[in-house]
């Protein structure tokens, strides 16, 4: 029998490289759109986390990208801490019968056992795929790859402790610690030089990954009556984008219908085609940011693959399905509007990659989480089916209010009245859901008194309106302005702050703006 001490090092020793081979084969599989537990353990957890404390944790860790970060450099960590245990606790069970290969039950202990638990623990993210494979077949992959990696692990961690041990094993006793320390060297550099390969994968990984752009607003000067594309806002819970490839693809009508149907690419292009003009709003859009877009879609009508599906009478809303495991419902009623779309092209052109290809939904008048990207699969469900924020607790409601919001001058902008050369533009967006807008006021005293603008781009009714003070602004004394502005909808209803709207379903308010006037 081998010390104590012995068994405890090779084991740990041997555990960690295990693990870090582990994780690098993990690296490997999310190169090629595999779903990992390095990011589907996230999203498993996030349903956890209420809207209050998630927005406290991202705030506290720098925003969403961090947090993201986060989550994987704690996987990691947990994993090569878990695996340096493990090996330590398979080190200190072996010293006592190391002669046994015991093939049968470490591959019980490190394979079986981990794929069950993490099979339960993590069953409803498996059928995550970011080169698009449908849930179910995107499930057993994941399965898969699962196995794989833990095999990976089970070799490593056995491989490496008889690498170690070999000497005591082949019965010599002699030079055994001199025999044991080098081989820990050995051992111990080609983890190290597994880690690097892990590392350099890992930094392919972050070139590709979606913090570059996750959170790009759209707002200021720059704005126009279409965005385009590459301007386009843009929200992703992902860290890594599907990047869908369009032959594994599939769409899916399922739930509760009586024609189950899957249509691929091609059958989607094969529908009579409507365009439509539709502005997005992210339910987090704060009233001077700028996650709000706006684009001309085309696609086919939802509603034209839920009539032959034909949901039956239980049938009360519908759940959105990405290919990333992310979705989200809305009402049945609201699927079967002819407005709402399943796109496949934005501006002229196939959706972008970050935008949802090869299709999205288009919901108009909703916020942006329903507009479900990457679409894989469209099921229609009972009435208290819940997505991934919905689960998380935003809402309850999730229909836009109206909103505006002043573009120019900057807030906290400065100028001089003896150097201005003629009115100062002002001016911005409105946006009322789908139900459009009819009328932008302007206040240069922070609400007292209120001037008509002129609307210059009337969008569709499910699109914003871009606005100007109509001729232009001309300050008569210096002095600190407070410049607001207000919309009113199709409707008639002019935006307002709902007091007592839940902070989760949108903020709700005006946006104002300070500008100095100095002489
Ligand atoms: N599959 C999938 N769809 C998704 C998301 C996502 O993370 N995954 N994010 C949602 C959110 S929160 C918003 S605001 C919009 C943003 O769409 P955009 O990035 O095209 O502007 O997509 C929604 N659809
Ligand atoms: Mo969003």
């Amino acid at each position: 029998m081998m010390s104590r001490t012995k068994g405890l090092s090779a084991g740990l020793l041997a555990g960690l490289v295990a693990a870090v081979a582990m994780t690098v084969t993990m690296l490997l599989l999310a190169c090629v759109g595999i779903a990992t537990p390095l990011v589907i353990i996230g999203d498993r957890l996030s349903v956890f986390i209420s809207p209050g404390p998630f927005l406290s944790l991202m705030g506290k860790v720098g925003g969403y990208n961090h947090l993201k970060q986060l989550g994987v450099g704690s996987t990691i960590a947990g994993q090569l801490f878990v695996g340096a245990i493990a090996g330590t606790i398979f080190g200190l069970f072996v010293r006592r019968n190391f002669r046994l290969r015991a093939t049968v039950a470490t591959i019980s202990i490190f394979v079986l056992l981990p794929i069950i638990s993490a099979a339960i623990a993590l069953w409803p993210v498996l059928g995550t795929n970011y080169r698009g494979l449908p849930i179910d077949a995107a499930r057993l992959v994941t399965l898969i790859g699962l196995v794989l990696c833990f095999f990976v692990f089970e070799r490593t961690l056995v491989a490496g402790f008889h690498f170690l041990i070999r000497a005591r094993s082949e019965g010599e006793d002699r030079e055994f610690s001199p025999a044991i320390g080098r081989r820990a060297l050995v051992l111990g550099g080609l983890g190290l030089l597994i880690a690097g390969g892990g590392g350099a994968v890992l930094r392919k990984l972050y070139r590709a990954a979606t913090f570059s752009y996750d959170g790009t607003q759209y707002k200021g000067g720059i704005v126009q009556p279409i965005t385009p594309n590459e301007s386009f806002y843009c929200v992703t819970k992902n860290i890594v984008d599907p990047r869908v490839n369009v032959n594994l693809w599939h769409l899916e009508v399922t739930g509760l219908v009586q024609n189950s149907a899957t249509y691929r690419f091609q059958d989607l292009q094969g529908f009579t085609a409507v365009e439509q003009e539709t502005t997005l709003m992210c339910i987090s859009n704060g009233l001077d940011a700028g996650l709000i877009s706006n684009a001309v879609w085309k696609g086919v009508p939802l509603h034209d693959l839920l009539d032959p599906a034909v949901p039956v009478s239980n049938a009360a809303r519908v759940r959105l399905w990405g290919v990333d495991n992310y979705s989200d419902t809305i009402p049945l009623e609201k699927a079967m509007d002819a407005t709402t779309l399943v796109a496949y092209e934005m501006n002229g052109a196939p959706l972008p990659h970050r935008h949802g290809y090869p299709a999205r939904v288009v919901v108009p008048g909703y916020f942006g989480e329903k507009h479900v990207k990457w679409l894989t699969r469209i099921e229609v469900a009972p009435a208290e089916a819940k997505g991934f924020y919905e689960t998380q607790g935003w809402g309850p409601d999730f229909i836009v209010p109206t909103r505006s919001r002043i573009d120019g001058p900057d807030h906290e902008s400065s100028f001089f009245l003896s150097k201005l050369a003629g009115p100062i533009e002002v001016k911005g967006i409105a946006f009322g859901g789908d139900r459009g807008i009819s009328r932008v006021e302007l206040s240069f005293d922070d609400g007292k008194t209120w001037d008509e603008a002129s609307i210059y781009y009337a969008g569709s009714d499910l699109a914003w309106s871009l606005w100007k003070a109509s001729n232009g602004w001309t300050p008569k004394q210096p002095g600190d302005y407070t410049l607001v502005v207000r919309a009113t909808d199709g409707e008639g209803d002019v935006q307002e702050w709902e007091s007592d709207r839940s902070p989760f379903s949108g903020a709700t308010g005006f946006h104002k703006i300070v500008v100095h006037v100095t002489a």
